[in-house]
């Protein structure tokens, strides 16, 4: 039988998952992203405006405690999601007095027909490090929108620079929508979001930093098509041209030193090394997203 969470997940897209972890694996989070933190630049700031600032958690080993956590391996398997792999991470905070992020979905492979059925081909785990709120710059979601369209699939905009920077800050993709919700959760909890759901953030107007950490997994990537499973690795070793963020490629997961690797290598997508990755394409074909999920 079904969970509850795995029904929402598939109905709406996302589910949220009340207090998986306790208060001290918490703050052992914090302190790993305000190290990671330390080292973003103004530069990378005012590229991701609208993001706040986007890190590779790639550099920072630390984060294996997470990835491998049994809590998160319980999980999967009560939202009937096992044989995953993990393909990447970052560390979202958005500063004190920050704007909106955008609209858009987070999944590249709409190019194959696998994802315009109810395959789960990509769930983002969300562990937001403090209360949010829409005044301090929570998630906010379309459900539904991973299979149903919505006017702002129909919004023409090329995902990525301008937005990030924030050119225009009266762009409709910053703005409020029919049918968004917004999704407050406390420190411990986890948004279990499918990647092709519609999601934004509201603008942060509060005093504190909003951080969040964000992995992305890949469930039963054994059954995954040969191309899509190549992406997934491809990703999984920083080959990141798709979406513009340019990456240092100082370090790979699969890199870790030893003692942290060891915690996540069950975990790492391994293919043939032969088959070309599928293409990256952001834009579903909005008559077959019409009809997915219902056939
Ligand atoms: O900042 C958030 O709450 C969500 C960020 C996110 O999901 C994204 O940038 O894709």
């Amino acid at each position: 039988m079904k969970s509850t969470n795995r029904e929402k997940l598939e109905r709406q897209g996302y589910c949220i998952v009340r207090s998986l972890f306790d208060q001290s694996m918490i703050e052992k989070i914090g302190q790993w992203c305000d190290k990671a933190l330390e080292h973003v630049s103004e530069n990378h700031r005012s590229q991701f405006k609208s993001q706040g600032c986007l890190v590779d958690i790639s550099d920072y080993p630390d984060f294996s405690e997470i990835i491998g956590h049994e809590a998160l391996a319980a999980l999967f398997d009560e939202l009937d999601l096992g044989g995953h792999v993990f393909s990447s991470g970052s560390i979202i905070s958005k500063p004190p007095a920050s704007p909106p992020l955008f609209w858009h979905h987070d999944w590249w492979g709409w190019d194959d027909p696998l994802s315009y059925t109810d395959r789960i081909p990509q769930v983002n785990m969300m562990i937001y490090l403090s209360p949010t709120l829409p005044d301090n710059g929570c998630l906010r979601v379309i459900p539904g929108s991973h299979h149903q369209r919505h006017p702002i699939h129909e919004v023409p905009a090329v995902y990525g620079s301008s937005l990030s920077r924030v050119e225009n800050l009266e762009h409709p993709l910053y703005q409020s929508w029919e049918g968004e919700v917004a999704i407050e959760v406390q420190p411990g909890d986890v948004v279990v979001k499918d990647t092709r759901l519609l999601h934004s953030a509201y603008a942060n107007t509060s005093n504190e930093n909003r951080t969040l950490l964000s992995l992305n997994f890949n469930p039963d990537f054994p059954a995954l098509p040969a191309g899509m499973q190549a992406r997934i690795k491809s990703i999984f070793m920083r080959e990141r041209e798709f979406d513009g963020c340019s990456v240092p490629n100082d370090l790979l997961v699969a890199q870790w030193p030893e003692r942290q690797r060891k915690k996540i290598e069950h975990l790492f997508p391994e293919c043939a090394g032969d088959i070309r990755p599928l293409n990256f394409n952001f834009s579903p074909d909005l008559d077959l997203l019409n009809g997915a999920g219902h056939s």
